[in-house]
């Protein structure tokens, strides 16, 4: 890591706790909040690592610097310098005693104070990505993703570049976003899975991280139009084995999010007891049992019907533990999934639940390579075969048993954050209502 003396340039504020009381530093930031009373303004600093109370007294610099002190407003940056000293009362027990200090950027009165209504919020996103919750959860989120790659890494996973414009629907028809490629029809991708299957037919075990896009009407805390998702295909692996890579992937995520994001998650109120509990092998359940079982408790689902929201909060609320539910209905999924050879009504499928009524995280199911039966069944759906000829191709050239998944990276962070709605999982949300900034 890069280390800076104390004595030669500016520190990081996390790094001021071991700075002995006496001794010199300049610290650099934003102006959280401030406070004035005569001859002492009371300033707390922010960096991307913390908040530190500053004491600027007159006299203890020179008075034009005072005045400026005086005159920072909030989210103004600014540069100064300072002896350390001890204050129980201070955030972290110590404070700064400004002997110098310059403004770099003057902040115009800030828009957001601090109680103001979530659209306000949302429209100021710009700014708001500089508050604590939010720098907390991008930190948060960041760990997930380094833990994942880590894991990835260790496991002999390639990652591959697919993309973004395609001409096929991966989920179906219905949530794509159309757009106008050149004069022809073309369309944001809703994963990457197809081309991941024709990759790991060269790499073996190959993953991506893209933004996938859902032209989704659905207004719910766990829905976005365009969301990361970190989606994997691994050849020569069954649905069970694609399982076991998922229970392995999620708590590599975990294990670094405990690691390494202890204070993010304190900070977020998130009580990091049930992260810790959280244990694999997690439980299998199929669609059938868990149809019964919301049945049982009075929700009017029918064999056949999709898990929406509120099925799956009910399958996962007070649960201690993620759960698999596994041999979904064909008419529930997509067409390219694998047909359960000992019941041909069903799919070699899962979809992992994260719990406490969080609901699904990850997608994924064993893929069918019966070159046929996929072209029996595409005809049945009315699907047009001509813009998955690719897809179809992969079926000619020496197919293997091959599987994969996707998990919605902001559906993660909401479960790991412990956040209410999944647009605070992302910092420039794209929701049914909202494109801008
Ligand atoms: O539609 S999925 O269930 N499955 C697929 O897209 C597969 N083609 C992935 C694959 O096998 N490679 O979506 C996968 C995950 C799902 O479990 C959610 O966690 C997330 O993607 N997802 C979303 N997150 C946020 N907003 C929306 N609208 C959304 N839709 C899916």
């Amino acid at each position: 890591m890069l280390m800076m003396s104390a004595m030669s340039g500016p520190v990081r504020i996390s790094e001021l706790v071991d700075h002995e009381p006496g001794t010199e530093a300049t610290v650099r930031g934003w102006i959280f909040r401030t406070r004035s009373s005569g001859k002492i303004t009371f300033i707390t600093l922010r960096d991307q690592t913390g908040i530190i109370q500053i004491t600027i007294k007159k006299g203890g610099l020179p008075d034009d610097e005072f005045e400026a002190a005086r005159a920072a407003s909030i989210e103004s940056s600014a540069i100064i310098k300072g002896i350390m000293s001890v204050d129980e009362r201070a955030p972290g027990g110590k404070e700064m005693r400004a002997s110098s200090f310059r403004t770099v950027g003057t902040a115009l009165p800030f828009p957001i104070t601090e109680y103001q209504s979530e659209e306000l919020l949302l429209d100021n996103r710009h700014l708001w990505v500089r508050s604590r919750e939010q720098n907390a959860i991008m930190k948060v989120k960041a760990s997930i993703l380094e833990g994942a790659r880590e894991w990835l890494k260790e496991n002999d996973f390639v990652e591959v570049t697919p993309p973004i414009f395609t001409t096929n629907a991966c989920e179906g028809g219905t949530t794509l976003f159309k757009l106008d490629y050149f004069g022809r029809d073309a369309y944001l991708s809703q994963s990457a899975q197809m081309y991941l299957e024709a990759l790991c037919f060269s790499l073996g075990r190959v993953y991506s991280l893209t933004p996938s896009f859902r032209a989704e009407k659905s207004r719910t805390p766990r829905h976005l139009a365009e969301y990361w998702h970190l989606e994997l295909e691994e050849a020569w692996v069954d649905n069970e084995g694609n399982m076991e890579i998922q229970e392995q992937l999620v708590m590599a995520m975990l294990e670094k999010v405990l690691q390494d994001r202890r204070d993010e998650l304190q900070l977020l109120g998130r009580d990091v007891e049930p992260l810790e509990a959280v244990e694999s092998p997690f439980k299998r359940v199929t669609y059938s049992q868990a149809v019964e079982s919301l049945r049982g408790n009075g929700m009017d689902i029918c064999h056949g019907d999709d898990l929406g929201t509120l099925e799956e909060r009910a399958l996962t609320q007070g649960k201690r533990q993620p759960v698999f539910i596994t041999s979904f209905p064909k008419k529930c999924k997509a067409f390219y999934m694998k047909e359960d050879p000992d019941d041909s009504s069903l799919y070699k499928c899962a979809d992992l639940l994260a719990p406490d009524g969080y609901g699904e995280i990850i997608g994924g199911s064993e893929r069918e390579t019966d070159h046929d039966l996929l072209v029996r069944r595409m005809q049945e759906e009315d699907i047009l075969i001509e813009p998955y000829q690719w897809y179809l191709d992969l079926r000619k050239y020496g197919s293997v048993p091959h599987s994969g998944f996707g998990l919605g990276v902001e559906r993660a962070v909401r479960w790991i954050c412990g956040l209410e709605h999944i647009r605070d999982a992302i910092p420039f949300p794209r929701t049914i209502t909202r494109v801008y900034p």
